[in-house]
């Protein structure tokens, strides 16, 4: 049934401190419920979602209250954390020893969705630079492009130099202006449902169909996308367009119906919380942090057990070890529920003919 390192790794969850991170990880997700809103009778295009939602236009905000840049802290921590190098060790050990348990495939597929800017790039090399021991910026990084093209890529994320860990982010990068960018949600369940091939350009004019180039007529289970995670900005949170949420909401569903498990991330933390700029490890003492996770649960129709903190790096030279924990808890977090994926999906065994 399973690989010996999934058995191990099994057999090792009790041993675990119970005071590391519980993020309800195995609990039953939601992400299969029925959606609390009714589906639009206009499905066909994820306007503007993924291109440049710019968040200023207030008349069409969220109504939802500003976040302070500088907030009070509580005295206790509303989620617990390690913040050692120890703890750092068994993370990284975690994440790069992780394998799906399906035998034949290689790497967990994690597509990571957001608005331009929310930082998925940055993340991205982010967990790369965790584990190169060294900030690595990737030239995809806030890059703009005037054309308004769309590409996916995947990144195997290495544990080692020339090391693959089982883990393959999979990024749309582009950057164009308001609706027209946006991809088709046809595109984006065409990604997840493994048709699209790596390095595909997208283009409005052209939506994929069968006979685009490449297209991959039948995916198997590792071509497929096993997880995938939405990114918010938190410092934009109160700003982003109503229509916004309405997107997730749609997005999650059509994902959800596919069974494929969702999470998200919070990013640019350090933007809602001075303590939390100079201190990561305060992120969870952070009031402004706790209020924008759960208006970000509010915007994306998830529970905030879903969705956890961290800090990119951005402009910083120098790894930090509290940011590579919170980056390091959020790929362990994302890995538990690509895996699930695969309980879920696993190839039932041949009977025997005897
Ligand atoms: N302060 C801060 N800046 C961030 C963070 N994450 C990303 N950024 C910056 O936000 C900008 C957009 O990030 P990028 O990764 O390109 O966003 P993407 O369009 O979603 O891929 C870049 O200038 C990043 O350096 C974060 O956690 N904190
Ligand atoms: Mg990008």
């Amino acid at each position: 049934m399973y690989t010996p390192q999934v058995r191990e790794k099994m057999a090792d969850k009790p041993k675990e401190k119970p005071s590391l991170f519980n993020f309800g990880a195995f609990a039953t997700p939601n992400t299969c419920e029925p959606p609390a809103f009714t589906l639009n009778a206009k499905p066909a295009t994820v306007s503007s979602f993924l291109s440049d939602i710019i968040p200023e236009k207030k008349s069409n905000a969220l109504k939802l209250p500003a976040v302070r840049a500088v907030q009070p802290t509580f005295g206790l921590p509303w989620r617990n954390m390690e913040w050692t190098e120890e703890h750092k060790k068994n993370l990284m050990k975690t994440v790069s020893s992780y394998r799906p348990s399906c035998e034949m495939i290689t790497g967990a597929q994690v597509l990571v969705l957001g608005p331009v800017g929310s930082g998925k790039s940055s993340f991205i090399s982010s967990v790369q630079s965790v584990f190169h021991g060294r900030v690595v910026n990737r030239a995809m990084v806030g890059s703009i492009s005037t054309s308004f093209t769309k590409k996916l890529q995947t990144f195997n994320i290495q544990v080692k130099k020339g090391e693959d860990s089982g883990l393959v982010m999979c990024d749309i990068n582009g950057f164009g202006d308001g609706d027209i960018t946006g991809l088709t949600l046809h595109d984006i369940v065409s990604v997840i449902k493994g048709h699209i091939p790596n390095g595909h350009k997208f283009s409005l004019e052209q939506p994929v169909t069968s006979e685009t180039v490449g297209y991959v007529k039948t995916p198997s289970l590792a071509e497929k996308i096993h997880c995938v995670v939405f990114m918010v900005d938190a410092s934009k949170i109160a700003t982003y367009p109503k229509s916004l949420s309405a997107t997730f909401r749609m997005l999650r569903e059509q994902i959800s119906n596919l069974g494929v498990h969702q999470v998200a991330l919070l990013t640019h933390i350090d933007q809602i919380c001075a303590a939390t700029a100079a201190d990561v490890s305060q992120v969870y003492t952070s009031s402004a942090i706790r209020d924008a996770m759960n208006k970000a649960g509010a915007l994306l129709g998830m529970s905030t057990s879903y969705i956890v903190p961290v800090k990119n790096y951005s402009s910083e030279l120098d790894l930090d070890l509290k940011k590579d924990i919170l980056l390091l808890s959020a790929v362990d977090h994302i890995l538990q529920y690509a895996e699930l994926f695969f309980q879920d999906n696993k190839p039932k065994k041949k009977q025997m003919i005897l």
